[in-house]
């Protein structure tokens, strides 16, 4: 770590606001294994950009009491969890042929604070989002995501999800992102970030934590979700994501097939071929089906060596033990 430039070469980040780059340069700093640069706010490691729209969030952010927030570490089921939102508070009726899952990506509709909104603007115009109530997503940990939130009774839903899963999920992400193969030394170097914690959203344990922690103390407010749940008991796990969100679903609901209209809705195969996750394209640049791939619990079973996991379960073991969560 280097603590001691006083004002760095910002390189890529141009658009950092002066007012920023004394910020960063007072704060802890690092180099992912791209060679981009990090820094640490709150314990948890940023882009430089992103950091800047963290900040303009807690500065500027004004919740509304009906707000929700859907919450991961990345590639833990972020866009399954989105759809998930969506398709409760838009109940999809008999055709599908008009709701919003046809027209938008998961993340075109449940847009990033601190990735899309406010690295746009230090005051995007929130008066413009099409959903009711408002739904946003982030990375970031809970504390900083709460700060400009205080006493508002705005739901907040995290998703977790096997750490191994999530590396090689990320791996194969970075790849197709790339359009190349996955490489080993690709993989190999994922896994030793994450030991380190040095990534950005890192470290991944801090960010789960401060989740599982917030649930607990705040189960009104915060509701803590598995990826591996959902896989295993879809229709449970669906209703209690119903109930937490205060849309409940009706008997009628429950006898005509509304839960399970939903979860096919949203499952992996149907959302992955939907002409605008085939075709679309991100804010950023992305392409939508790069966000759908095998969906599986366990693949690292065909990727991870045993010194990788072994490796992997160790941090684990030392960074969890104590918290009462099993993951
Ligand atoms: P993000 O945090 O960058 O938005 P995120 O959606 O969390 O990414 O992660 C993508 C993973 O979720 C992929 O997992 P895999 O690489 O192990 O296959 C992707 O396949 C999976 N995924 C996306 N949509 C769904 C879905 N509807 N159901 C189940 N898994 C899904």
């Amino acid at each position: 770590m280097n603590q001691t430039e006083p004002l760095r070469n910002f390189g890529d980040d141009d658009d950092i606001r002066t007012e920023f780059r004394r910020l960063i340069a007072s704060l802890p700093s690092d180099i992912n294994m791209q060679g981009k640069k990090l820094c640490n706010y709150q314990g948890c490691w940023y882009y430089y950009k992103n950091l800047q729209a963290v900040i303009d969030y807690q500065k500027h952010f004004k919740p509304l009491d009906t707000d929700i927030i859907v919450s991961s570490y990345p590639k833990s089921g972020t866009t399954w969890l989105k759809a998930l939102t969506v398709a409760l508070l838009h109940r999809p009726k008999d055709g599908i042929q008009s709701h919003p899952l046809t027209s938008d990506s998961p993340h075109g509709l449940v847009p990033f604070l601190e990735a899309k909104l406010y690295a746009r603007s230090s005051t995007p115009d929130l008066t413009k989002l099409s959903s009711s109530p408002r739904l946003f997503s982030t990375h970031m940990p809970l504390h900083t995501l709460r700060e400009p939130l205080k006493d508002s009774p705005c739901k907040i839903v995290y998703i977790c999800r096997n750490v191994k899963d999530v590396l090689v999920s990320e791996w194969q992400f970075r790849s197709r992102m790339e359009n190349k193969e996955a490489e080993r030394s690709t993989l190999e170097s994922i896994v030793e970030s994450f030991c380190k914690g040095v990534h950005a959203c890192g470290p991944l344990w801090d960010n789960v934590l401060s989740y599982w922690k917030g649930s607990l103390e705040d189960p009104k407010h915060v509701l803590f979700m598995r990826y591996e749940d959902l896989k295993e008991e879809p229709y449970a796990q669906v209703m209690r994501l119903a109930d937490f969100l205060d849309c409940p679903f009706t008997q009628e609901e429950i006898h005509s097939g509304s839960v399970e209209k939903i979860l096919g809705l949203c499952s992996l195969s149907n959302l992955s071929n939907l002409d605008i996750n085939k075709t679309g394209i991100s804010w950023n640049n992305l392409d939508h089906s790069i966000f759908f791939r095998k969906g599986e619990v366990d693949d690292w079973k065909n990727h991870l060596t045993i010194e990788m996991a072994n490796k992997i379960d160790m941090v684990i073991h030392e960074k969890f033990q104590g918290s009462g969560l099993k993951i």
